[in-house]
């Protein structure tokens, strides 16, 4: 009986956690081929204490190309560039020597009582590192920053604001 009390504690503790972690900021879907052209959205689950949430920023990490944010009325987007190390070959025949390095979405408000997502489209680069893509989400009251990466054995579960995580598998040969 001892043993089955438990086991019900441990999975109610482990759904708990799962439920949290789905409600942060999260890139979904969450996996995609290394090389592809991809279209994920950071899903907004909730607000700051209760807050709403006024603006999401997104951080672009290296190596993502071609990127194009969604979108989404009632919100107006701002996109910054920076320079690329060398001139890269893009769609159509082009040569890009700029990225964007962050995307914002200001408006709203998104009430906590409802969740939002922030689309982008995105070429993934080739390589199959995982990528994080550092989020700040700021509230009338408040401030959640989702830009915390685990370091060497640390799992991310164990992070309380972890950056939205993007797997990436190998291509299909
Ligand atoms: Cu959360």
């Amino acid at each position: 009986m001892k043993h089955l009390y438990r086991a019900s504690l441990t999975i109610t503790a482990l759904l708990l956690a799962a439920g949290t972690a789905a409600a942060h900021v999260t890139i979904q879907p969450d996996e995609a081929v290394a090389g592809s052209y991809f279209r994920g959205a950071f899903s907004v689950g909730h607000g700051c204490d209760g807050s709403s949430t006024i603006s999401v920023r997104v951080k672009i990490p290296d190596g993502v190309l071609s990127v194009k944010p969604q979108m989404k009325p009632g919100w107006t987007v701002e996109i910054k560039k920076k320079p690329l190390a060398a001139p890269q070959a893009a769609l159509h025949g082009k040569t890009i020597t700029e990225t964007v390095d962050e995307v914002s979405w200001k408006g709203g408000p998104l009430p906590d009582s409802l969740y939002d997502t922030f689309g982008l489209m995105m070429k993934l680069p080739d390589s199959e590192a995982p990528l994080y893509f550092p989020v700040v989400q700021e509230c009338e009251n408040g401030v959640h920053r989702w830009i915390e990466i685990p370091a060497g054995t640390q799992k991310r579960d164990e992070l309380r604001e972890p950056a939205p995580l993007l797997r990436l598998k190998p291509k299909a040969p």
